[in-house]
């Protein structure tokens, strides 16, 4: 895609998210919550309503389809998609009231080609285009670190990684310890904005993680999947996303070193 024509997008994209933070932070309706595949896994009116909002605009604005958490479906990724959550990190927006996101991606053929996650309340606007760079509040983020150990980091995590993957609790104890914050967007904003080194997560889904993955990309981090194997955001799985010398050292000691 010409960069006008990109930036044009992002321009639209940016203003959209931005009014639906304040949704967010002022819904003016019963959240109403219900639960969805589990007892943590929830979702709200404002989480429906915000994906409805954003859906209308980017659709009226650019005619592309969208996917998002709450309902929206495409036939296919071909060509351009918008993927949308609404609300990244619902629990924390009922519970904790911070640390929760909007994230909004433009997919090419199923590349994410702009970005844009919202820390709501925070009021931190990261974004990327592919090739432009990645920015926070119009500020670039730089490149992160690209030669240090995982050992010299903070890692984000959390206890169901931890269960599942037996090394990785001696891995966070010979970090610099380890960080939850409870939206798979803005843990990886951490790592693009060079805060923690490296995120790790087995179940994320295409909307959670396709904006981030180009903020990461575009701040010099690289992300896969846990085992090392390519990330398609179509697809659901696991993400490990970090600087490149921690995320090779993290693959060596969480899947590659032998037992
Ligand atoms: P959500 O709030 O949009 O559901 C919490 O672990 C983070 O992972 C959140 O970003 C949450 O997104 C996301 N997530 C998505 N699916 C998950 C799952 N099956 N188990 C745990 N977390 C999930
Ligand atoms: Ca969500």
């Amino acid at each position: 895609m010409e960069k006008p024509e990109l930036l044009k997008l992002l321009d639209y994209a940016v203003a959209t998210v931005k009014k639906a933070a304040a949704m967010a932070l002022e819904p003016g309706m019963e959240l109403n919550i219900t639960a969805k595949s589990s007892r943590n896994d929830l979702v709200t009116d404002v989480d429906k309503e915000i994906e409805q909002f954003i859906a209308n605009q980017l659709l009226e604005f650019s005619g592309y389809p969208v996917l998002g958490e709450e309902g929206h479906q495409v036939d296919s990724f071909e060509g351009r998609v918008w993927l949308v959550d609404p609300i990244d990190g619902t629990m924390n927006y009922i519970e904790t009231k911070r640390d929760y996101a909007i994230s909004l991606a433009l997919c090419e053929n199923g590349v994410p080609v702009l970005a844009v996650v919202q820390d709501v309340v925070a009021d931190k606007t990261y974004t990327a285009t592919l090739g432009g760079g990645a920015y926070c509040n119009d500020l670039p983020l730089g490149a992160v670190n690209s030669d240090i150990d995982y050992r010299q980091v903070v890692l984000l995590t959390d206890l169901k990684e931890i269960r599942a993957l037996p090394r990785l609790a001696q891995v966070l104890e010979e970090s610099r310890g380890h960080r939850r914050y409870g939206s798979a967007a803005l843990e990886m904003v951490e790592v693009a904005a060079g805060r923690a080194g490296g995120f790790i997560h087995l179940w994320v889904s295409p909307w959670d993680i396709a904006a981030a993955t180009l903020i990461c990309r575009e701040s010099g981090c690289i992300v896969s999947r846990f085992d090392g194997t390519s990330m398609d955001v179509r697809q659901k799985g696991s993400v490990l996303a970090a600087w490149p010398t921690v995320h090779s050292g993290l693959l060596y000691r969480l899947v590659q070193a032998p037992a």
